[in-house]
């Protein structure tokens, strides 16, 4: 087992400034340090999803400590030429750890990049893992190249100047699209299951729609379909999924894959 220790504090402290009540409040030396260890498996297991991890194998795991909350987190790693093992889509399989339970989790991988993602509706506050994923190699070399890398997304090439226009997965309008949007799906999902006496995750979009800012009440959009990414007519959790697919693919350079995507970033227009 061997450790590496991250020196990205300063990046962590611009990102939790974002969230943090007093950024003064970090102590940039000890809060929200990530650590990576990487471990030889003796024994097969079996991932969260489903899918059987050889021995011999390697889990990487990242773990937060000095923890000052978050909602939304990503990490971009380099692998080095290790072979991540993968699902049936390509993307990385990743078991969530005990910082960040049963949050919406993304993962893409390319030429050596791997990005993790994950989003829930409420903060994670605690020390300990947050993801793990696997490579086939028994000694790969794993370090964090960035922590919550921001990706820009394409630009708006409007018909007519004079329409209202919305990037499908940029819930809070900041031309980002990435796992802070989809929290706020979520936290808009765990509002209505709030109200419905949770008996409704599936929240319609015209219901959505009528009272906007009680639903998305930190950056309210103009319309509720900018969370709708498969435009299926309801908000539910397979939108914040395909919103950390389509975040976690850009930022390691993937294509776009509707299949895992849906519409996430494509541009609609609408009159007023
Ligand atoms: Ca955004
Ligand atoms: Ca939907």
């Amino acid at each position: 087992m061997k450790k590496f220790i991250s020196t990205l504090a300063a990046s962590l402290m611009a990102v939790s400034a974002l969230t943090a009540v007093s950024a003064s409040a970090i102590n940039v030396e000890t809060d929200n340090t990530l650590t990576i260890t990487t471990e030889s498996l003796k024994t097969a297991i079996t991932a969260d999803n489903g899918t059987v991890i050889p021995a011999g194998a390697t889990s990487v795991t990242v773990s937060i400590s000095g923890n000052t909350g978050f909602s939304a987190k990503s990490v971009k790693l380099d692998v080095g030429s290790a072979d991540v093992i993968v699902d049936e889509s390509d993307m990385p399989i990743v078991d969530s750890g005990s910082v960040i339970g049963d949050s919406t989790v993304g993962s893409a991988e390319n030429n050596g990049i791997v990005v993790l993602a994950s989003a829930s509706a409420e903060e994670n506050t605690s020390d300990g893992d947050i993801f793990t994923f696997y490579v086939s190699d028994s000694s790969a070399d794993v370090s964090i190249i960035e922590v919550d890398p921001r990706v820009k997304v394409g630009s708006e090439v409007s018909p007519m100047a004079t329409r209202y226009s919305y990037q499908l997965g940029d819930v809070n309008g900041d031309k980002y699209i990435d796992s802070v949007d989809s929290s706020y799906i979520l936290s808009a999902i765990a509002t209505y299951k709030e109200e419905t006496m949770n008996n409704y995750a599936i929240l319609p979009v015209s219901q959505a729609n009528q009272y906007l800012i009680y639903y998305f009440p930190y950056r309210t959009p103009r319309k509720a379909e900018v969370a709708d990414v498969d435009e299926n007519g309801y908000i539910t959790t397979q939108d914040s999924d395909f919103v950390m697919n389509y975040y976690a693919a850009m930022a390691v350079g993937n294509p776009v894959n509707t299949d895992t995507m849906a519409y996430t970033g494509e541009w609609r227009y609408y009159s007023e």
